[in-house]
């Protein structure tokens, strides 16, 4: 394991806050990706999960250090690839988004138990139908009858990202698949990571002197209500404390109820 490939206090943070994290593999060079998204093209790997053995070369991609690194320090050392994998295509010229989801069911927790990772091997521009995803939703529920109502949502983010990017997110956050106005098919490869063991120390490059968050200790760049409705962000401000502190390893009683409490 390579520690210069782990995550670091302020990416985990992140992590936590937004839900995601975008790893660029530059490395494997332009011909490579090329030539996944042709592989990719042709009908040769439609073959669901079974994907993993058919396309050889996402091995490169998906035990790539920077890649393995980053799942590492979200899932823990013995973090595992989970048996379901999936090459979502937008054809070309198809002109339906998918409309806003969460692939599981978000039971609201403190945890990151699983992750997304979705591997692009093309550029993909607001012509060809980036992911867009609704980056801190992670922790809010929603009626998914409801979400699926939703369009444009203030804060939402297009994936545009260029060729041989992995975004890892959090299983719940919200996301679709929008509309390819490009005459070319648009790839993503759909994989899941899975936790096995709970934290009891932190795996990505911690400093000590970022300890266990309690009461007014809040976590840098938590974004508040943009206009008074603070209800849904004083229960993420909570959850957000409690994640951090259970990847420490040090789950703590306390959290923004204490704060709230302690303003009588
Ligand atoms: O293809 C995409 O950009 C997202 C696909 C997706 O979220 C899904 O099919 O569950
Ligand atoms: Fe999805």
């Amino acid at each position: 394991m390579n520690r210069d490939c782990l995550l670091d206090d302020a990416q985990i943070m992140h992590f936590i806050n937004h839900g995601y994290h975008l790893v660029e593999l530059d490395d494997l060079g332009s011909a490579f990706h090329a030539n996944i998204t042709e592989e990719c093209s042709s009908n040769r790997h439609d073959v669901g999960n079974g994907i993993y053995d058919s396309l050889t070369a996402l091995r490169k991609v998906y035990e790539h250090p920077l890649v393995h690194g980053a799942l590492v320090s979200l899932l823990g050392e013995d973090m595992v690839m989970n048996p379901h994998r999936h090459l979502h295509t937008t054809p070309a010229h198809f002109m339906n988004s998918q409309t806003w989801h969460q692939d599981g069911t978000n039971f609201r927790h403190n945890q990151i138990r699983m992750v997304l990772a979705m591997y692009y091997p093309q550029d993909v521009t607001l012509e060809n139908g980036p992911t867009v995803i609704l980056p801190g939703s992670h922790l809010r529920n929603a009626p998914t009858d409801r979400m699926a109502t939703y369009s444009n949502i203030q804060g939402q983010v297009f994936l545009t990202i260029k060729a041989g990017t992995v975004a890892i997110t959090h299983y719940d956050i919200w996301h679709a698949a929008t509309l390819n106005r490009s005459d070319r098919p648009r790839h993503m490869l759909k994989f899941l990571f899975d936790r096995k063991s709970e934290p009891v120390k932190p795996s990505w490059n911690h400093d000590p002197i970022n300890g266990p968050k309690i009461a007014m200790g809040l976590i840098p760049e938590m974004v508040g209500p943009p206009s008074g409705y603070t209800s849904d962000y004083y229960k993420e401000w909570e959850l957000r404390n409690k994640m951090w502190n259970w990847l420490l390893g040090q789950e703590l009683k306390v959290g923004a109820r204490a704060f709230i409490d302690s303003l009588g």
